[in-house]
Parts: C-alpha cells; sequence; structure tokens
C-alpha cells in the first residue's frame, strides 16, 4: 500500500484488526454491499489470536472443523483441516487461505496499530490515528480487536534486572524460541500454561512451574483426522452448520439433558469415564446441571481431581496440582495433551505460590519466600487483560470528547455487545456484554459481523447517517448479562478473568454474556426485524 496516498484518506468504514472477525467484516462489507474499508492491523499478517499465540503447544481447543468460517460453501469444501484441534501454524495457513482467496490483503494496512480514535460530531465521522502517524476518516468504526489480544505481565518487583530472557505467551517471538539446555520458569498455569508445560518440559535442560491457583484439565485426545472423517464434514457441512447454531456454545456436540442426580453413583463414573476418554470440552456436556448446580458440579470436580491423583506420581505435586478452590468449568476449562504426565519427568519442578509466594524477580532468577531459583529463560503464561483491555488501549473518544476509559470506568457498559452508548457508528465484534469468550469464536463472530453488516445495510438503504444506543438500553443489557451469569456457577470463581479479576484494580464485572448463542441470536434478530427500533438513528 502506498502510504503517501493513503494519509487522510476517507473511508465508509475502517476496521481494526485482521483476525477472524476482521477478515470476514471486510468480506461482508467490501464485497457484499460494496462499501469503501480499510482494515488496519498490528501485526505484519492476518491471523489475529493466532498471529501472535505461536507459544509451544499453542492449538485451539475447538474441534478444527467446528473452528472455521461456515458461511462459505466453497470454503468448507476447499479447506482441510489435518488434526482434531488446529495447532497455531495450521489457522493461520488457513486465514492466509481464506485472505488470499477472496483477496483480502490488498485493503488491509499491516504494521499499524491503532493508536486513537475520536468522533467528529460536526463531521459526522471517525477520526482514526496510526503509530505511524497516519490520519483515517471512516463514517463506521468497527473494532475487530479480539477478546484477548492484550497480554498481561505482572508487576513482578525486580523483573527488569532479570539477565535471563522472559517472553509472554501471548507475544511469542516469530521465529520461536530454543529451550535446549536452559533452565525455564512458567508462571501461570491456565489454558495456555497447560499446553506449554508438556512442550517446553520435552526440549528444556530443566522446567519449573509456578502455579498460583491449581485448575482443572482432561485430556485433549488430540489426533491426525482420519481420511473419512475429513469427507464427512465435507459432506455433512450443511448438518454442521445448524448444530453450530443451535448448541449453546456453538461447538459441534449437544449438552446432555439429564442431571447428576438423575443417575446412580455407578452409572455417574462411567459417563465421566467416556467422556474422559473421549476428550475434549464436551467434558463439561456430560451433564446438564454442571455449570449451575454445586453439587453436581462437585461430582465432575472430584472425578478430575481423583484422576490428577491417579496420573501424578510424586505425592507432593498430586497434592498441589489436586488442590483446586474453584468448581470445575466456573474458569475456562483447559484440555491438554500429557499435561499432569509431564509433572512424573525427572526435569520438572512445581511451586505452590500460595504457600511459597514470589517475592522479586533478580538477575538471576525468581526469588520466593522460601527459595531461590536460577533459570535462564522466564515464560509468563499470565493471561490477559481480558475483553476491555484491547478496546481502552486503543484511546478511543466518542460525543462530547468523552473517553470509553471514563464511560467504562466502572465496568464495561454496552448494548449487546455490540454498541457504547455515546460512541455512534462504533460496533464493537464479540466486545464485552456478548457471548463471546464463552463460545466457539468463528461462530460468535460470524453472527456479529453479520448483523453489523444487514445493520449497516438497513442504513444505507434508508440513508440514515449515524446509529447509536443509549445509558437505558445499556444499563438494561448489563441486568440481563448479570441475571444470566448469577444463573450459573461462573461469578462465584473470585479470581477469574471473566470478571476482570486478573488485572489489579480492574473493575470487576462479569463482562461475558452466558445465556448461550441461540438466545442471544433471537434477541439481535428480533432487534433486525424491529427495524433496530432500540437504536437511535439519524
Ligand atoms: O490465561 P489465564 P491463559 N503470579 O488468565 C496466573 C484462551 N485460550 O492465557 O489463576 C502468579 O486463564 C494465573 O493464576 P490465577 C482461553 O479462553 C484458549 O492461560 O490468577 N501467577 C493463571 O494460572 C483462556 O481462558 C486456547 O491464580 C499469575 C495464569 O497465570 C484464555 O485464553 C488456548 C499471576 C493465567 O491464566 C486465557 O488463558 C489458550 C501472578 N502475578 C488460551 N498473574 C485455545 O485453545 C496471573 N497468573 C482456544
Amino acid at each position: 500500500m502506498n502510504l503517501i496516498n493513503l494519509n487522510n484518506k476517507e473511508y465508509d468504514v475502517i476496521i481494526v484488526g485482521a483476525g477472524f472477525s476482521g477478515l470476514y467484516q471486510l468480506i461482508c462489507l467490501r464485497d457484499q454491499l460494496g462499501m469503501n474499508c480499510l482494515v488496519v492491523e498490528t501485526g505484519d499478517d492476518v491471523g489475529g489470536t493466532w498471529y501472535w499465540n505461536r507459544y509451544p503447544g499453542a492449538r485451539c481447543d475447538t474441534e478444527s472443523h467446528a473452528y472455521s468460517y461456515y458461511f462459505s460453501d466453497e470454503l468448507l469444501k476447499q479447506w482441510t483441516w489435518s488434526e482434531r484441534y488446529p495447532g497455531h501454524a495450521e489457522i493461520r495457513r488457513y486465514m492466509n487461505f481464506v485472505a488470499e482467496k477472496f483477496d483480502l490483503k490488498k485493503d488491509i494496512l499491516f504494521n499499524h496499530k491503532v493508536t486513537s480514535a475520536q468522533y467528529n460530531e460536526d463531521k459526522i465521522c471517525w477520526e482514526i490515528t496510526t503509530n505511524n502517524k497516519i490520519n483515517f476518516k471512516s463514517k463506521f468504526l468497527i473494532t475487530a480487536v479480539g477478546c484477548l489480544s492484550n497480554a498481561n505481565i505482572p508487576k513482578i518487583k525486580g523483573l527488569e534486572n532479570f539477565e535471563g530472557k522472559y517472553y509472554h505467551t501471548g507475544n511469542w517471538p516469530k521465529n520461536g524460541v530454543s529451550f535446549v539446555g536452559k533452565k525455564v520458569g512458567q508462571i501461570g498455569t491456565g489454558s495456555t500454561g497447560i499446553q506449554a508445560v508438556p512442550v517446553i518440559a520435552e526440549e528444556a535442560k530443566h522446567l519449573t512451574v509456578f502455579q498460583r491457583t491449581a485448575n482443572y484439565s482432561v485430556p485433549a485426545r488430540n489426533k491426525p483426522l482420519t481420511e473419512n472423517f475429513k469427507i464427512h464434514v465435507k459432506d455433512k457441512f450443511k448438518y454442521y452448520r445448524e448444530l453450530l447454531k443451535k448448541t449453546p456454545n456453538g461447538h459441534p456436540f449437544e449438552i446432555s439433558n439429564r442431571l447428576v442426580a438423575d443417575v446412580q453413583e455407578q452409572e455417574m463414573q462411567e459417563i465421566y469415564e467416556k467422556a474422559w476418554e473421549k476428550g475434549g470440552l464436551q467434558f463439561r456436556g456430560s451433564f446438564s446441571d454442571l455449570v449451575t448446580n454445586v453439587e453436581a458440579n462437585k461430582t465432575a470436580s472430584d472425578f478430575i481431581k481423583s484422576k490428577i491423583n491417579e496420573t501424578v506420581l510424586n505425592k507432593k505435586f498430586a497434592a498441589i496440582l489436586s488442590d483446586i478452590d474453584h468448581p470445575y468449568a466456573g474458569k475456562r476449562p483447559p484440555i491438554d495433551t500429557n499435561y499432569f504426565e509431564t509433572y512424573n519427568r525427572d526435569n520438572i519442578n512445581l511451586v505452590d505460590l500460595r504457600s511459597n509466594p514470589i517475592t522479586q524477580i533478580d538477575e538471576k532468577g525468581i526469588q520466593t519466600e522460601k527459595e531461590h531459583f536460577d533459570l535462564d529463560i522466564i515464560v509468563f503464561a499470565t493471561g490477559y487483560d481480558a475483553m476491555t483491555g484491547p478496546l481502552l488501549n486503543m484511546n478511543i473518544i466518542g460525543k462530547n470528547n468523552l473517553k470509553l476509559l471514563e464511560a467504562w470506568e466502572e465496568g464495561p457498559k454496552t448494548f449487546l455487545g455490540l454498541q457504547v452508548p455515546g460512541f455512534p457508528n462504533m460496533f464493537t465484534i464479540t466486545g464485552p456484554g456478548s457471548p463471546s469468550v464463552l463460545t466457539n469464536m468463528p461462530i460468535a463472530i460470524e453472527q456479529h459481523v453479520e448483523w453489523i453488516r444487514d445493520c449497516i445495510d438497513f442504513m444505507n438503504k434508508k440513508e440514515y447517517s449515524t446509529i447509536e444506543t443509549d445509558a437505558k438500553s445499556a444499563e438494561e443489557w448489563g441486568n440481563e448479562v448479570n441475571n444470566v451469569a448469577n444463573k450459573t456457577l461462573l461469578p462465584t470463581v473470585k479470581h477469574s478473568w471473566y470478571l476482570g479479576a486478573n488485572i489489579p484494580g480492574k473493575p470487576q464485572v462479569f463482562m461475558p454474556y452466558a445465556g448461550g448463542l441461540p438466545r442471544y441470536r433471537d434477541v439481535c434478530e428480533n432487534i433486525k426485524n424491529n427495524n433496530y427500533k432500540e437504536f437511535s438513528l439519524n
């Protein structure tokens, strides 16, 4: 792209981010509505989350045939995944395939990070600036920045003095990191840390895992896809498309209707055993009440804890790993390949930060209250300033000079996770208040992207210039988000990133919509069918 010609250029739409959301939004608005669009992307290629997440073991935990765009029959027939769960490199290949097939890259400005976006009320446009001081104007601003793209390295005293190297998993070097012969320390045992541990331990001289909160994990049982399954998926894509719309989380499996109390102890154990052998996220679909009923949940939690104790031979490690303080699936449930088995290696150590917290990092490694650990590399698998972080980072300013940071001082306020009061013509794909992170993301993304497309199409046809939500709608929707969350065990996990509790000082508000995709889709469809009367259109 010729940057000289780009500066001060006016677009119909600026889309921020070239991941799953940004690419499909570009297809919808440019190719289907004929609008003049530009995607602005920080990285030097497409991929979004998967552009940055290249850490050892990085793999999607949604099954590949569901972790796909479903909007194009042709694309579904042309692309073939190789494994049950797609690895990060294969996902980037897929996204490049999509970008090439739909000729998207010519409208993507890479290596540019949006550093501010301000709404100009007089001119009815967004004025957008990038880190390279390129300015744009656009009628619509669409954020496609992902929910987990703002890497969080905790502020630990002395990190700047560390003489080795350190990396955050969500910002992994493009050319990889060699652990050969190295003493590695990894902080964090969420979904990411649990994927990384076995792969790092295989390569490193020694790995020390620093665990603050013990976590559940179920085997992924990843495997190469058989030729039969590859054919089956292509033959049955219409069936899967409908299934993914129907299931509460957009995954290709149904949640069982039975309650834990419906079965006897032995049958329950057999059900869990079967689900454990099958592997994957569907373990939580074994019963309908696992995420709503504490007693029911305890049976699944106890089952997994007993598996940890069976698998991990070092009794001290087993006790630390199985001392889990929250209900299973109350936090995002990880799935793994040989995570607990890895603690049987002789080059691994596990530190329980609850009883032995980190006091500082020094030149040589990590100091805890009781011990010093000499390290060459520290891996931070410490998660993200989730959902709001990527949006707040962009310095978005709406009407009357209202900063998004101020508007969200007490937590995010959105209508449907799609619009923010005071920020006209801005749409937030998978924004806080939408099902997003509680679902299989591409399915939630397609629903949002198509809703935004239809809304803009309606505005174009009716010659409306602006669309805006108001504080009342955002408040009512916020209440709905809380009400549905409070029917589950999710908000009871006080240190969860769903609540923003992992970031010191972040307001603690349950952010994703837990009412399920079908119910959410209905709400959005009704608004569309009612000609968007819930919004102000001018
Ligand atoms: O991050 P997390 P993640 N000192 O926030 C610990 C998605 N994902 O990157 O629990 C010590 O879950 C923290 O401890 P605690 C998925 O949605 C998807 O693992 O706060 N430890 C925790 O152990 C997932 O939920 C895939 O006590 C500190 C860990 O770091 C989301 O990304 C794969 C600490 C952070 O866990 C985020 O997962 C991977 C500190 N100061 C991830 N600060 C797929 O396959 C934090 N921790 C699609």
